[in-house]
């Protein structure tokens, strides 16, 4: 039977909008949807550059101005990949005039943007969802199947580091294509929104709600020269962003991001500590889980790495066969396959915007703390 299509509108053809692209491509290839994205159109600025971008990837049309865009009757799905200041403008119009909108993370520069961002597709019942890619990961499905079944018991501990090197040297520009994150007018925060976000997102799935939290951070670069400017201008980002906190099960937090951590290029890494099991995870070696189960027969008791490659693996009887892995653009494949499957089903797609806002919670609190020295409450979404 013919599948529906989707007309898919992307916005950004930076680093994520290919991600996004290959995987409204490949999706539909190795899953069984109820709908089939069609490239529609992709929209930047720069007309040239954008040409290439549809060239490349098969988009049949350009437009340079995302107002246009959204008015277009033939576009169901506005796909934001652009920087984080236009975020919410683009979702908020995208919902308005009756589309799907999909948001890269963070949701908001702050909670009272992706506020506006949740009433928007609410009131409008636009299904939605925010690219929190790293829940797709299919090691990590599997420890959230494993926290569900009961097998860690009371959870006591959960930490969680992303830690990168690439802006350690002073001559890197601020501002400007490839460095907006450096511009924190354009990107809201640094490593609290770009990194920490991922690592929040992930403990809020795997072990609910934070309550609270004190922060610390730093901006060891005070300033830099802008790149849209040409100037020397005070540097407004969070380089690091650490923080210790509490879960609503009970739990204790600790967190950390930088990207002044010399020779780590994306080391994601997590740990859950439970009464009965404890799980880590890194990225480096995504296809790998090591479980700790402490029920196991005390002679034969010890950390299991467990290769995620596997048909009874989350994800995994799409792919290729035992043995043979897959890697981090699979995850953007992952959750285009789960979001067309759950519009079909006429359910939620995870993580929806209220998700995304609830990070967004949890990263405003953690830049507060970090100013003003002292705990702070988050509210619960
Ligand atoms: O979202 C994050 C990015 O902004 C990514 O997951 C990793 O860190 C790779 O680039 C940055």
């Amino acid at each position: 039977m013919a599948k529906k299509a989707l007309n898919v509108g992307l916005v950004g053809y930076g680093f994520m909008g290919r991600t996004h692209s290959n995987a409204f491509l490949q999706a539909p290839r190795f899953f069984d949807l109820p709908y089939q994205p069609v490239l529609k159109a992709v929209c930047a600025r720069n007309a040239d550059r954008v040409k290439g971008f549809a060239e490349n990837w098969g988009y049949q049309s350009i437009e340079t101005d995302w107002r246009a865009l959204v008015q277009r009757s033939d576009i169901d799905l506005i796909d934001i990949a652009s920087p984080n200041d236009t975020h919410a403008e683009i979702a908020v119009a995208a919902a308005k005039a009756g589309k799907m909108v999909l948001c890269e993370k963070p949701l908001g520069r702050t909670a009272a943007e992706g506020k506006t961002m949740v009433d928007a597709v609410e009131s409008a019942k636009s299904p939605n969802m925010v690219w929190y890619n790293y829940r797709r990961v299919p090691a990590l499905a599997l420890l959230k199947d494993l926290l569900e079944e009961g097998r860690f018991g009371r959870i006591f501990h959960y930490r969680s580091q992303f830690l990168q090197d690439w802006t350690i040297s002073e001559d890197l520009p601020q501002g400007g294509e490839g460095l907006w994150r450096l511009d924190s007018s354009v990107a809201g925060s640094g490593v609290t929104g770009d990194l920490l976000a991922h690592n929040i997102d992930m403990a809020l799935w795997l072990n609910g709600s934070l309550t609270e939290v004190a922060a610390m951070t730093e901006t060891f670069i005070k300033e830099r020269k802008h790149s849209l400017t040409n100037k020397v201008e005070p540097v407004g980002i969070d380089d690091a962003s650490s923080f210790i906190g509490r879960f609503q099960n009970g739990s204790m937090a600790l967190f950390e991001a930088t990207r002044y951590a010399r020779g780590h290029k994306a080391l994601f890494t997590l740990e859950i500590n439970g009464e009965r099991a404890s799980a880590r995870w890194d990225l480096h070696d995504l296809h790998r889980l090591e479980f700790f189960d402490h029920r196991d027969e005390s002679r034969l008791r010890g950390w299991k790495s467990i290769h995620i490659t596997d048909g009874d693996h989350p994800y995994m009887k799409q792919w290729w066969v035992p043995g043979l892995q897959i890697g981090y653009e699979h995850t953007f494949i992952h959750q285009v396959a789960d979001f067309l499957q759950a519009v079909g089903e006429k359910r939620e797609a995870a993580p929806t915007f209220k998700e995304g806002l609830a990070v967004d919670y949890v990263t405003d609190a953690v830049l507060k703390s970090a100013k003003t020295k002292q705990w702070e409450t988050i509210p619960l979404v």
